[in-house]
């Protein structure tokens, strides 16, 4: 059977979606691919069940800003808030699992010999002003180390946008997209068509694709879908939990 690679959206602690996502696909980690868009940690019910599956198929993936709290929180740099990361922080191989968190990328280019799209991966969105994303790869990953994240307006653009303007202003917004605040707009509709970037973050907007994007995150954690994108094949799986 041919190789494929598959990018899976959110998956915020959602273990059991993740497991049901491998089974139906039939992922064999010997051969197969899985990437995911960030924000495998937190709000869920199980983040070291999660962790310990996606590592256990060589999982890869981007940095998301649950990622970010995750790591910021343990090591005193971000106030504790809500979460459910306890069990991860008093788990007996916490530091490899955070070091596994702290290793990812921002940004990462996934080119295909298969029968779908090259594609860019990053947890919220790129920038109306990224116009070399090779570039912004190359300075974002360099930097990503927990001491820098909070401090990085490129990290926190990638892992956190929804809606921007043309300079790359973000705006603090999470619902749907034709709601974004006036002067304001989805990032992807601020970008010229090129190659596909794929994304989570925007569990209200749901899964979509345009000639830009092509959007991962259905709420898996809230009850919706688990959405994975197979680039071979260049096409959609959803599973419920
Ligand atoms: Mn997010």
């Amino acid at each position: 059977m041919q190789s494929m690679r598959y990018v899976v959206g959110d998956l915020q602690g959602c273990a059991r979606e993740l497991d049901l996502l491998l089974k139906t696909i039939r992922f064999d980690p010997a051969r197969d691919e899985l990437w995911a868009a960030g924000d495998l940690v937190n709000r869920g019910p199980d983040t070291v069940a999660t962790l310990e599956l996606w590592r256990d198929v060589g999982g890869k993936g981007v940095l998301g800003n649950h990622e970010v709290y995750t790591l910021c929180a343990y090591s005193g740099r971000w106030p504790r808030k809500h979460d459910t990361v306890q069990a991860l922080y008093e788990h007996p191989e916490a530091l490899a699992l955070l070091g596994l968190l702290r290793a990812l990328p921002v940004l990462a280019f996934l080119p295909t010999e298969g029968d779908g799209p090259d594609a860019w991966v990053v947890h919220g969105g790129v920038s109306p002003l990224w116009t070399d994303l090779a570039a912004e790869a190359k300075r974002l990953n360099a930097g990503a180390h927990d001491d820098d994240w909070l401090n990085s307006p490129g990290v926190n653009f990638a892992t956190r946008v929804r809606c921007c303007d043309a300079e790359g202003n973000r705006v603090k917004y999470a619902d749907e997209p034709q709601g974004c605040p006036q002067g304001y707009a989805p990032w992807d509709a601020l970008r010229e068509p090129d190659v596909l970037i794929v994304h989570g973050h925007w569990a209200r907007r749901g899964h979509y694709r345009n000639d830009v994007a092509l959007g991962l995150d259905s709420g898996c954690v809230y009850g919706g879908p688990l959405t994975a994108w197979c680039q071979d094949e260049d096409r959609i799986i959803q599973v419920r939990g």
